[in-house]
């Protein structure tokens, strides 16, 4: 072959070395006139590391989360729901309702969990007819409600016990209701931290400050330990009307309470309704409670629950907030930052956390917990019920199926979020 070209030349010698000095794969190279540059394109395969070339915002932040591909993120998951036997709602005509369940804890071989039992007369009147409710009408569904308790060997079958922490008689604090509780167990004691209601919620707004009350075992008796042991914040403070959703963890060998407080000219205007999260910190289970001073510490987020994870802690944020439908991640239990998104999230999730409370240094996550439903009901008969999610946010627990990203419902679901009465006014879109 006669080599007429001078490139083709070139070729046959490169080809030669390469034969003799194993060649590195071509670099995208481009040739400007004099200069060579090298393009550094954004590569095929996905790199562990954040690249050291100019990336897009979008491909910076890829590398902040725990993994850049989410299937291998150990904070994203999906979630399986299961109903649970044991629990009786009566004619599910909305006088009996459980709801806001604690994390299960494992004793003896047993999960105990606790949770908000409402068993009254008659159903809900609702929150914007508050001002009717009487001693025997319940303004919402966790109004007149008492602090129930049920175990379980595997649970997805439970046995309700009776009542664990009942409304103490008036006027003392929780007179009206008691709820939404979580549990702690600190040197061989166990707490309950709930909300204690002096009125019926909807009046101004949901007010009601933490209570606590504990045992030497987790069939009780419970003993009141205190009330309001998580204050409201000052006038003007943005948890200045309410403490919630508590829920305590022991971290770096204090007890960490993480709660929630609508804000923002809640409860005048609830249409401009703002929801964030604290952290309020103690040596004593009794308190006294420190909030933290960079308080808020999450934007979003309705139930919220953290567990230890490696060395610092994991927060599911759902519902409420720009970064509403997250996992979230403090390596200090502080300073959250956003580890995942997610779909079909627990409302109320209360996962078994085995470490929550054995002062770890590297959580290792969880595999399954309680949620509730809250629309279990018709209109006028509305419940909750409470319900077992399963997830892979664990790092000793590998399954693929919780991996996938795509969440699918059938049309009928996403036909029952219809236009309803907005459909008579459509130019008005
Ligand atoms: C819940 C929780 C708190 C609120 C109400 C009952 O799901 O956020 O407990 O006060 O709703």
């Amino acid at each position: 072959m006669k080599l007429n070209s001078i490139f083709q030349k070139m070729a046959i010698a490169s080809a030669v070395v390469c034969a003799f000095f194993s060649c590195s794969e071509p670099k995208a190279e481009v040739e400007n006139n004099s200069e060579t540059t090298t393009k550094q394109v954004f590569p095929h395969k996905m790199p562990t590391e954040k690249p050291d070339i100019p990336m897009s915002a979008a491909m910076e932040r890829m590398f902040n989360y725990p993994a850049p591909r989410v299937h291998d993120n150990e904070l994203f998951s999906q979630f399986k729901y299961t109903r649970l036997q044991g629990f009786d709602y009566g004619e599910g005509n909305g006088t009996i309702s459980r709801r806001d369940s604690s994390r299960p804890i494992l004793v003896d071989g047993k999960y105990y969990i606790w949770y908000t039992k409402r068993h009254t007369n008659v159903p809900p009147i609702g929150w914007n007819r508050a001002a009717e409710a009487t001693d025997e009408i319940p303004s919402t569904d966790w109004d007149l409600a008492d602090i129930w308790y049920a175990t379980s060997e595997d649970g997805f079958i439970w046995e309700e016990q009776g009542v664990a922490v009942a409304r103490p008689p008036k006027p003392q604090p929780g007179w009206r209701s008691v709820a939404t509780p979580d549990i702690l167990v600190w040197e061989g004691k166990y707490y309950l931290y709930y909300q204690a209601f002096d009125e019926p919620s909807g009046l101004r707004g949901d007010w009601c400050p933490v209570s606590v009350s504990y045992a030497d075992s987790p069939d009780g008796p419970w003993t009141n330990g205190g009330d309001a042991v998580i204050p409201f914040g000052e006038k003007g403070e943005w948890d200045q009307d309410a403490t919630h959703d508590p829920q305590p963890i022991v971290y770096q060998g204090k007890i960490y309470l993480y709660y929630k407080a609508a804000y923002n000219k809640w409860p005048d205007v609830r249409d401009q309704y703002a929801v964030a999260h604290g952290l309020a910190i103690a040596d004593d289970p009794l308190g006294p409670f420190d909030k933290h001073p960079l308080n808020p510490v999450l934007n979003s987020g309705h139930e919220t629950t953290y567990f230890p994870f490696k060395e610092g802690v994991a927060a599911l944020a759902i519902k409420d907030g720009n970064e509403r439908e997250t996992m979230q991640y403090a390596e200090d239990g502080i300073n959250f930052e956003v580890a995942a998104s997610l779909s079909l999230t627990p409302s109320a999730a209360a996962p078994y956390a085995p470490d929550a409370f054995t002062n770890t240094e590297y959580g290792r996550g969880v595999t399954w917990g309680l949620c509730h439903f809250i629309n279990a009901g018709t209109p006028g008969k509305g419940y909750s019920i409470i319900a077992r999610f399963d997830c892979d946010l664990s790092l000793d627990y590998d399954e693929p199926t919780f991996k996938k990203t795509g969440v699918w419902h059938r049309p009928e679901v996403y036909f029952a979020q219809g236009l309803g009465s907005l459909r008579e006014h459509p130019e008005g879109r």
